[in-house]
Parts: C-alpha cells; sequence; structure tokens
C-alpha cells in the first residue's frame, strides 16, 4: 500500500493533478489508437501478398498521388516493424489498439481456396505482442483494400461480394478469433462507396456517383451482415467476442434553426452515413424513408425506370437489421448545412445532386494540414447523441478521431492536442448524460500513408521519418499527453510537457 501511495505521488509530480477529478473516465475504458494495413505496414508483395486495388492505382497513377511517396509500398514498414509498434502502444499505456487485416496479404487471389501462411504468421505476431502486453486488439476486416482479382469482377459492385467476404471473415475469426474478441467489419462505408465507387479519390477510382454509390452500399451492407450472422451464429457461442461496423459520422449542424434547415440537415445525415446505419441499426431496416422518397423522386424526373438507391426486399431488411453489437464511430468534422445558402451545382444525377443543399464552415472553425477536416464546437458529441437518441444501439466505440498536421512540421503538436481535449471532453460529456462509450482509439498511432494524400497530412502521435529505411518513430507532445490521459483518466490541462523523453512506465 505505502509503495502503491509512492508510486501515486511520483505519478503525480510527473503528471501533474486533474482539476477536477470527478469527470475521470471508467476503469474498463479502451483507449487506443487506430491504424489500417495499407497506410502503415508495407510489404505489398512480400511473402506472397497479392495485388491490392490501392496498389493497382498508385502503381498505374502515380501521379494522383501528392508528395515525396507515391505509394504504399514500404510506408511505416510496419511488416517488419510491429515490435516497435507494440512497443509504442506501451510507451504510451494503451489498453487497445485498432488495425486492420491486409485481405490480399491472408488471400492472395481474394478467394479462401488459397490462404497464406505468412500472412497469417505475421498477424498472429502482432497480435501475440499485443496480448502479451495486456492490449486489446481490435480488428477491422476490410479498411479499404480490396484483392485487385475481386475488383476485375466488380469488386463491391458484384452482389456476390457478400459470399466472397463472408469466406474471408471465417478464414479471419477461424485464425485469430481465440485472441480477437472485437471484430469491425468495415470501415467507413461511405468513403469505400461514395468516395471509391462514386467519385475517384479512393480505390477503385469508378466514378460513378450517382449510381455506383448506391449499389455498393448495399452489397456492403449485405456483406457485413453475412459476415456478423457468420460469427454470430458458429463463433461468438465460442469465442464469446463482438462483432460490429465503423461509420464515417461527420456531424451536419442546421445553420439556422428553421424547418427547411433542419430538412436539409436531416437529408445530409440521411445521405451521408444513414444510408448505411439505417438498415443495420433501425428498427424497420432498410433505407431511411426521407432520402429514399428524394431519390425514388429524382430518379423518375432523370428517366429511370426505377430508384437509383435501390431497395431492400422484406428478406434482407430482416437479415440486416439489428447486425451489430456495437456501433464504431470515426468522426473527425462538421458542417452547417442551409436549405437555401452555398448551394454548389452538381452533375445530374449525382449523390451530391440527390442530396442537394448548402454546406457552410464558419471561419472561427479551425482547418488541419486536411482541408476536408475542421474542428467544430461539441461535434463528437452531438453525432452520438443524436445517433443514441435515433437508435439507441447496444453501446458505441469511437474507432477514429483524430487531426493532421503538415509535412515538416516539428514535434510540437499543440493544435492536435487542443483537438483531442476538446473530443475527451465531449466523450466524457456523453459518459455524464449515460451515453454507453465503451472505448477512444485516436488517429493514429503514428504518421502514415495518408490514401492519395501520401505523407502530406500527418495525424501521428508519433512522428515517422519517411526518408529514413528504418521508417524511425519518434514521439510527439501529443503522445505524453494521451498518456497522461491514460494514466489519470481525466484531463490535465495544466500537464505541459517539454521534455519529449518517452520511455516506457512498468
Ligand atoms: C478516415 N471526412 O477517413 C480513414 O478511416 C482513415 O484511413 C484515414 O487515414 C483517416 O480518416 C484520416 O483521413 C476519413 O470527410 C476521411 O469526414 C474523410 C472523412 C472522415 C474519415
Amino acid at each position: 500500500m505505502k509503495i502503491l501511495m509512492v508510486l501515486c505521488a511520483v505519478v503525480a509530480a510527473c503528471y501533474g493533478e486533474c482539476e477536477n477529478k470527478d469527470r475521470s473516465f471508467p476503469s474498463d475504458f479502451l483507449f487506443g489508437c487506430a491504424t489500417a494495413a495499407v497506410q502503415i505496414e508495407g510489404g505489398w508483395n512480400a511473402d506472397g501478398k497479392g495485388e491490392s486495388i490501392w496498389d493497382r492505382i498508385t502503381h498505374r497513377y502515380p501521379e494522383l498521388v501528392s508528395g515525396p511517396v507515391l505509394n504504399p509500398d514500404v510506408s511505416c514498414d510496419s511488416y517488419n516493424n510491429w515490435k516497435r509498434d507494440v512497443e509504442m502502444m506501451r510507451e504510451m499505456g494503451l489498453t487497445a489498439y485498432r488495425f486492420s487485416l491486409s485481405w490480399s496479404r491472408i488471400l492472395p487471389k481474394g478467394f479462401a481456396n488459397e490462404v497464406n501462411p505468412k500472412g497469417i504468421e505475421y498477424y498472429n505476431n502482432l497480435i501475440n505482442e499485443m496480448v502479451k502486453y495486456n492490449i486489446t486488439p481490435l480488428v477491422t476486416l476490410y479498411h479499404w483494400d480490396l484483392p485487385q482479382p475481386l475488383q476485375d469482377l466488380g469488386g463491391l459492385a458484384n452482389p456476390l461480394i457478400t459470399k466472397w467476404f463472408e469466406d474471408y471473415a471465417r478464414v479471419a475469426f477461424t485464425n485469430f478469433g481465440d485472441r480477437v474478441k472485437h471484430w469491425i467489419t468495415f470501415n467507413e462505408p461511405r468513403e469505400v462507396c461514395y468516395e471509391g465507387y462514386g467519385f475517384n479519390n479512393k480505390a477503385p477510382l469508378v466514378n460513378s456517383s450517382a449510381i455506383g454509390t448506391y449499389v455498393c452500399a448495399k452489397n456492403l451492407v449485405l456483406s457485413h451482415a453475412n459476415a456478423y450472422h457468420l460469427y454470430d451464429k458458429e463463433f461468438k457461442p465460442i469465442q464469446g467476442g463482438e462483432c460490429g461496423i465503423t461509420l464515417s459520422v461527420q456531424w451536419f449542424y442546421p445553420m439556422t434553426d428553421s424547418a427547411e434547415d433542419a430538412y436539409a440537415a436531416e437529408i445530409m445525415r440521411q445521405a451521408e452515413w444513414g444510408i448505411y446505419a439505417h438498415p443495420i441499426y433501425s428498427k424497420e431496416g432498410g433505407f431511411p424513408k426521407e432520402f429514399a422518397e428524394r431519390v425514388a423522386a429524382k430518379s423518375k424526373e432523370q428517366g429511370f425506370g426505377w430508384s437509383r438507391l435501390g431497395e431492400y426486399t422484406e428478406e434482407e431488411k430482416a437479415w440486416a437489421r439489428g447486425t451489430s453489437d456495437f456501433f464504431g464511430i470515426n468522426h473527425y468534422t462538421a458542417f452547417q448545412i442551409s436549405a437555401t445558402k452555398y448551394i454548389e451545382a452538381s452533375p445530374v444525377p449525382s449523390l451530391t445532386d440527390d442530396e442537394g443543399f448548402g454546406h457552410f464552415r464558419p471561419a472561427e472553425w479551425p482547418v488541419a494540414a486536411s482541408a476536408w477536416c475542421v474542428m467544430a464546437p461539441n461535434s463528437l458529441y452531438n453525432a452520438i447523441t443524436f445517433l443514441n437518441n435515433k437508435y439507441n444501439p447496444p453501446k458505441f466505440i469511437i474507432t477514429e478521431n483524430g487531426w493532421s498536421i503538415a509535412i515538416g512540421r516539428d514535434l510540437i503538436d499543440d493544435d492536435r492536442i487542443t483537438y483531442h481535449r476538446a473530443a475527451w471532453e465531449d466523450v466524457l460529456d456523453l459518459l455524464a448524460a449515460g451515453v454507453n462509450v465503451k472505448g477512444y482509439m485516436a488517429w493514429s498511432l503514428m504518421d502514415n500513408w495518408e490514401w492519395l494524400g501520401g505523407v502530406t497530412e500527418r495525424f501521428g502521435l508519433y512522428a515517422v521519418d519517411f526518408e529514413d529505411p528504418a521508417r524511425t518513430r519518434t514521439a510527439r507532445k501529443s503522445a505524453f499527453v494521451y498518456k497522461q490521459l491514460i494514466k489519470d483518466r481525466c484531463i490535465d490541462y495544466s500537464y505541459n510537457p517539454t521534455n519529449l523523453t518517452m520511455t516506457i512506465d512498468e
């Protein structure tokens, strides 16, 4: 007991005191960081890994990528540096880590008839190292890197994806489910379907906004549902874990308190994430009503004999409904939405025309190095409160939240610290309001390959030197501030570290 008190005194001296100890996180709250396979692993063709859609587009069209690193061939080289990655988790005292499996590292051609033992070994090593230090793995099955052979057959536009994904999920559950108890089927359907199939800033660059986005949306949700039911029926009874999905949830404030702006903001929510959330989390299932009516009406006007959004049969609705043990939230940013102002012309037909309202961001909302990412007041609190009231899911896990700085910035990232502390305040407010939030994953453990942004947008709590073949990682100030939070379970504004020498506290 004495030793404990001395230890606590030392810790308090190192970390200061939180002003208000009553506002603290529960002891079982999961504090982690998140990453994704393409963004950190490298080893793009190492040891039998197959080609993914990101390998394909970056090798074919390197000009699409900004900055000095044009492809994810090596990125942070976590394929070789996984021990160091776990060491960083231990330095900060993380209790969880969210990473994704590369489908084509495990199934080089995408199909389950050919499993790559070296791929299984890589993830076993990583998982075992984490488990050794009591770091809970949260594993994403699909973080945007479809095997190219499946894309050649249409990828998420082919309804057979539901079977291919289920087969892949079975391989993952079978090999890793004894140690992995938190499964996330898909990361961010909106980014997969809109940015990849509806637009051309994510692989596979299909750029079919009015049709591709929606075809993908339903196929993705049904693929998720297949994996969920597989887990629920065959694995959960033995392995005892949980399976859910992560949506990208930007917050849309109505610009004024008019009924028109309220409707406009609601349409944006339905279009951007409701088309994925509603089939899974609502009682009635299927696509959200108001947006479905809007797309149906527009489709008719435009000469289509059917709604471009598509629809769920009653059987599909029942199959997808309730298929998530938690609601994974990736949240970064927000907009004000207006029914009358700031409306930009969109191609007809398109998702943005189907949405059809104006977006605005007040100048006082700070902007990250990623132009799309602004810090808006209480946006995380508002988004989760809305979802909790609307869907009342069993629990929430914040699976990503983060802030980018520009290339060349040093280790002092006070703007990131301000962003994260504001988000943590939101989480404390949610907990105080009785919302069941179980964890928070900062994006990201380290700087990484930010898709078509290359390495120009740096989200890491650790900096990575991409010019160094060893890809040396160095803790930024924000890593120390996160460590303080995890240790004390409360936010200490007086903690302002100047000595950035990171060590593991035993
Ligand atoms: C996420 N938005 O993408 C992804 O899951 C990560 O892979 C990515 O590196 C990270 O955020 C940072 O970009 C998002 O517009 C992209 O709100 C855009 C948005 C949200 C998330």
